[in-house]
């Protein structure tokens, strides 16, 4: 697909197609449950018909949960434990890419199994250009270590992926966000850029602004799909690349929960959203550039 309508230059009809959300229905742990429970497979409602429609499977894939820090010491043993490693994939680790905490972050997290790797240079794009090109994984994870995308979802949107052939789902927070999730300023700067984003390249996302992906590693063998923006503007930049390099048919957006964050955080709400949306005009315009490369230096 090409996500550019065809006003502004792109050259397909799919560019006018409507977003792609699906539900998730219940959490993996909770439909494993139930496949023992009653003893029998179960097809899970909306994700069914396919080679991994048992949750006891063990899925064939490596997995490797992304997650950028700092100063995140309440709540990063909560974020790792959230995410199920009973099996349900051939191996799961986690890789924190840390800015530089100063509490005790990186102590907690490698008390979890997590490696560590810390990434001096400032920004949460600028971590995740360090730890997508490290990942051991076949499939890369992402979330906030702030408690509040849901970890007991990755089995099943993994599973997703590889059943329905994706290669890239990115999560919609703004349905399923519980109260108190996004709160005032947040919710409105929300709506702002994911409005301006979908107007500007009509892509078919959402949310504009999740931090919560799931997608094969060898996207990015594709150099257009890597995400260049060292800031908080790669979460949409990623999603702008992921929907016009991959095209529509091998990518989704899945709606899951969004709970309210553990932990204060470092986010400049108005600094950053500002950013974000100047960023939307200046990426149209092709006029943004990389500032530091992709990988670890
Ligand atoms: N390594 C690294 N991580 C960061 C940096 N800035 C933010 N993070 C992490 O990126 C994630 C997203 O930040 P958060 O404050 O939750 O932003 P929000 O969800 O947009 O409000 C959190 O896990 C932060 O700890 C940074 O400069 N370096
Ligand atoms: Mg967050």
């Amino acid at each position: 697909m090409d996500p550019i309508p065809p006003h502004l230059g792109g050259n397909s009809a799919d560019s006018m197609a409507m977003c792609m959300v699906f539900d998730i229905p219940g959490s993996a742990t909770a439909f494993q449950e139930r496949v023992h429970r009653a003893g029998v497979r179960i097809v899970q409602n909306g994700l069914a018909g396919g080679r991994f429609d048992n949750m006891s499977e063990t899925l064939p894939v490596h997995v490797t949960v992304v997650i950028p820090t700092r100063n995140e010491e309440e709540a990063i043993v909560d974020t790792i434990r959230s995410v199920p490693s009973d099996g349900w994939c051939e191996k799961i680790d986690f890789l924190i890419v840390d800015g530089n905490s100063t509490d005790r972050t990186r102590e907690l997290a490698e008390g979890e199994g997590a490696t560590v790797y810390v990434e001096p240079r400032k920004g949460y794009g600028r971590a995740y250009k360090t730890g997508f090109a490290m990942a051991p994984g076949d499939v890369i994870v992402t979330m906030d270590a702030d408690c509040t995308y849901p970890g007991e979802e990755v089995p099943g949107l993994v599973r997703k992926l590889l059943d329905e052939d994706l290669e890239w789902i990115t999560c919609d927070r703004l349905r399923k966000a519980e109260e108190g999730a996004m709160p005032g300023l947040h919710g409105f700067g929300n709506w702002v850029l994911s409005t301006t984003a979908t107007m500007l390249y009509w892509y078919g996302v959402h949310d504009s602004q999740s931090g919560m992906w799931v997608f094969r590693k060898s996207i990015f063998e594709d150099e257009r799909v890597r995400p260049k923006h060292d800031g908080m503007p790669l979460s949409q930049e990623f999603k702008i690349r992921a929907r016009r390099y991959l095209g529509k048919k091998r990518t989704a957006e899945v709606s899951v929960p969004y709970r309210p964050r553990v932990g204060e955080a470092e986010i400049n709400t108005w600094g950053d959203g500002l950013l974000n949306l100047r960023f939307l005009f200046t990426h149209r315009l092709g006029l943004t550039r990389q500032v530091t490369p992709w990988g670890p230096e």
